[in-house]
């Protein structure tokens, strides 16, 4: 893999929707009147960019970033989601998720650490700096997108609370909030949603918690505001809306792996060579596109991920 020096990274790199669907389409749907759509028309490119602000100055892009694919339409990303306490259609948390509050919030941060320690989005920000990551994403049930996330890696948050010698996973636990989250009437999944990685896992570099996408704060059907992104592992990893993440000794349950053992494991790891028991994961369809396109081993992220699992059957740890 090709790593970057910090300084050769500029900030034309960042992918902002801005520049990516159009300035005028940006400003629309970002609710600006017609009025500011056309004086920004007039303004000079410099000026016309300060009129939307980044809403993480300092952004770097990541050299963990894949880069030679096209990236998944705005639209796709926060139009087509899986957050099932919002609904249980695509549709469904793009239309209902707006109701939950994400300001302000707490994460906590415990268990086999020696600083346990309560976050909020404010600390998060000021852990590490904020990074453009663009990922590809695949769901088990067979679609998958390439987002260009802004976060940072777990283990810059993992630092500060001092893991302790016997920890060996990392359980993670999401919001529940009965008020808002109609889906969580129904006992689909073992609420709050839970999900786990091995500690290792969670240290490695490319596993990011998202506070945003798109270069603007996450939209609430997509996590808001603090959500788990792991690539090469199926979409379902990707925890949203985090308020506790716990280190511990055992394997912590996961919602999913709870409610359907023999379909969703602990592991989850993309394999295009291990199918789910009603999808196969041969192929998959990039949202926006038509044409189906090869799985990749780990999502792609082989060269990286691989040597975790040296040894394992990955078709028992599936
Ligand atoms: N809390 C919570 N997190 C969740 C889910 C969910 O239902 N609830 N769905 C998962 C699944 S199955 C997928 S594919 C991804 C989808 O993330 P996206 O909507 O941002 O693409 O979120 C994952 N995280
Ligand atoms: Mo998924």
């Amino acid at each position: 893999m090709l790593i970057k020096r910090p300084d050769d990274f500029v900030p034309s790199e960042i992918t902002s929707r801005a520049v990516y669907e159009g300035r005028r389409e940006f400003l629309r749907s970002a609710g600006l009147g017609a009025a500011a759509v056309l004086a920004s028309s007039l303004l000079p490119a410099r000026l016309a960019r300060a009129a939307t602000a980044p809403r993480f100055p300092g952004l770097v892009s990541s050299p963990y970033s894949t880069r030679d694919e096209k990236l998944t339409p705005f639209k796709n990303v926060t139009g087509y989601n899986n957050y099932y306490e919002f609904g249980y259609e695509k549709e469904d948390p793009p239309a209902n998720a707006h109701r939950l509050k994400t300001h302000p919030w707490a994460l906590t941060v415990d268990g086999l650490v020696a600083k346990p320690r309560t976050f909020s989005i404010e600390d998060l920000l000021r852990l590490a700096p904020m990074e453009e990551r663009i990922y590809r994403m695949r769901c088990v049930e067979g679609w998958s997108m390439l987002i260009p996330w802004v976060g940072f890696p777990i283990s810059a948050l993992l630092k500060q609370v001092e893991p302790l010698g016997s920890a060996r996973y990392v359980a993670f636990q999401t919001r529940l909030d009965k008020e808002t989250m109609t889906g969580t009437r129904l006992p689909y999944l073992n609420w709050p949603y839970s999900e786990g990685l091995r500690l290792d896992e969670a240290l490695h570099p490319l596993a990011i918690l998202a506070l945003g996408l798109y270069g603007d704060i996450l939209p609430n059907q997509n996590g808001a505001p603090v959500r788990l992104v792991v690539p090469w592992k199926y979409g379902f990893k990707g925890a949203k809306s985090l308020v506790r993440i716990t280190l511990t000794e055992k394997q912590p349950a996961t919602a999913w792996n709870q409610s359907q053992p023999g379909e969703y494991g602990f592991y989850a790891n993309v394999n295009p060579t291990v199918d789910h028991p009603r999808w196969s994961q041969a192929k998959e369809r990039r949202l926006g596109e038509f044409q189906r396109r090869p799985t990749l081993m780990f999502n792609g992220y082989g060269d990286q991920v691989a040597q975790l699992y040296a040894g394992m059957d990955l078709r028992k740890n599936f």
